[in-house]
């Protein structure tokens, strides 16, 4: 019963306390894991990718754990056009307001760290990582 109750809550809020206690991006949010910040508030974090792929290669991601970015956007669309502006902000004094948003979702499409994150790219590729 109670573990049908977790699940389904699990479900609804993309999130347990184990998922959330075990999850690399929410302890960087919460400065348990060091990270170079670029943009924080009540909501998002955003910081360096620690393997850029372009000039500017930032992360931006809910405080809260969701597991990717479809979870966000049906439980909370005004978080997840949060996101999305501060996508925009950030490119806006980065790299002239022009960038590629990315959100990898699911192992087989590339993501290996399953709590939601945008992808900022923008500037010159590092023509080395895309081959
Ligand atoms: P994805 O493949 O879409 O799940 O992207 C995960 C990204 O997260 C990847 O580009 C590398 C980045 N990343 C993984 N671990 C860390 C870390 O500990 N610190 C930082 N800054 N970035 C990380």
């Amino acid at each position: 019963m109670e573990d049908d109750i977790a699940k389904g809550w699990r479900m609804t809020q993309g999130v347990t306390m184990a998922e959330e206690n075990d999850c690399l991006f929410c302890k960087i949010a919460a400065g348990q894991i060091p990270s170079t910040k670029v943009y924080e508030d009540d909501t998002v974090y955003a910081f360096e990718d620690i393997n850029p792929v372009s000039e500017v290669h930032v992360l931006v991601i809910p405080k809260k754990h969701y597991p990717n970015a479809a979870a966000v956007a049906s439980a909370d669309p005004q978080l997840f056009a949060h996101i999305v502006e501060t996508a925009q902000a950030i490119a806006d004094k980065r790299c002239d307001g022009a960038f590629h948003l990315l959100f990898n979702t699911g192992e087989a499409a590339g993501q290996t760290v399953f709590h939601c994150h945008a992808h900022v790219l923008g500037g010159k590729p590092d023509a080395a990582k895309l081959v």
